[in-house]
């Protein structure tokens, strides 16, 4: 079957992330999400609302994600597409050309964000409120 691996930090989970991931479930048998943990993303400079162990378990729960492992560096792609045998490399295209150089191991796909919504926008509304 066919295997798909991407990245992210997915804090307050939401549509936006919903349709990626179902759109890369389409795509293939098997969806692997590399969750962020907190210390990556301080390493990338994103301050999160949600604990990295929360942020695994709404992604667990979402019907489109077959597993979920731990983002803890740049630099382990190649070796989890290699642990995985994956075969699609994807992410949204706000990382456009980002990771081409992993086309030497598994297709590279990059699909347009959802408009009008990001956790940041999440985090203004709220603030409204
Ligand atoms: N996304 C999307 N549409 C949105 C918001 C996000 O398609 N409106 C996608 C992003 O393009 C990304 C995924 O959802 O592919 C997760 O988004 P983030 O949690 O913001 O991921 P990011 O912090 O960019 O982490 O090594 C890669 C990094 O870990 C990516």
């Amino acid at each position: 079957g066919r295997t798909i691996l991407t990245y992210g930090t997915f804090d307050l989970f939401h549509v936006g992330h919903v349709r990626l991931l179902k759109r890369l479930a389409d795509l293939g048998d098997k969806l692997i999400v590399a969750c962020s943990t907190d210390e990556f993303n301080t390493l990338k400079g994103k301050r999160t609302a949600i604990p990295y162990a929360h942020r695994v378990e709404v992604l667990e729960a979402c019907q489109y994600v077959d597993m979920v492992i731990p983002e803890t560096c740049w630099e382990q792609k190649p070796k989890d597409i290699a642990t995985y045998n994956v075969d699609l490399f994807a992410m949204g295209d706000d990382w456009e050309g980002k990771f081409d150089e992993l086309r030497q191991y598994c297709d590279v796909l990059y699909l347009p964000r959802t408009e009008n919504i990001s956790t940041t926008k999440l985090k203004e509304l709220i603030q409204t409120m």
